[in-house]
């Protein structure tokens, strides 16, 4: 195992709740290390081109409106084994079936609105580190 980073987003939902704080707590103390974070809008194209793999689907365009109906945290993680390991801690797609202790769990409202992304693949990890924080943030 080596580090791995991999992107974390607390999604519009948790930012709205006030839970940036508790989450990236939950998170650091799990062992990943905040190497980037930044709180913006997404814009539309921001937010297509980061779903790309759903474009099409039946959700889609609710899931657009959702991640630009308001700010969210953008955060670049690193840990051993990071991206499952972030996989693990954030839980299930829907909270519900999520498992107990996970931020999904503890935080998520719904399928849609389940506070929070992380990368779900090495190579999605690195296309999605790029897209918000540039190629710098993968190396330095
Ligand atoms: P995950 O975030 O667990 O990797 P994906 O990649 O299948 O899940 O879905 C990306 C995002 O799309 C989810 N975080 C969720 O907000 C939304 N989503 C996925 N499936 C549905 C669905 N059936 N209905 C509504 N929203 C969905």
């Amino acid at each position: 195992m080596s580090l791995e980073r991999t992107l974390f987003i607390v999604k519009p939902d948790a930012v709205q709740r006030n839970l940036i704080g508790r989450i990236l707590a939950h998170v650091e103390a799990q062992g990943f290390r905040i190497l980037e974070a930044r709180l913006a809008r997404m814009t539309r194209e921001e937010a297509q081109s980061f779903y790309a793999e759903h474009q099409g689907k039946p959700f889609f365009n609710d899931l657009v409106e959702y991640m630009t109906s308001g700010k969210v945290m953008l955060t670049c993680l690193e840990r051993e084994n990071g991206v499952a390991a972030l996989r693990e801690a954030v839980g299930a797609t829907e909270p519900a079936q999520a498992a107990p202790g996970t931020v999904r769990k503890l935080y998520g409202e719904s399928k849609q609105m389940n506070s929070v992304h992380a990368s779900d693949s090495p190579a999605s990890a690195e296309r999605e580190v790029k897209l918000f924080f540039g190629v710098g943030a993968l190396t330095r």
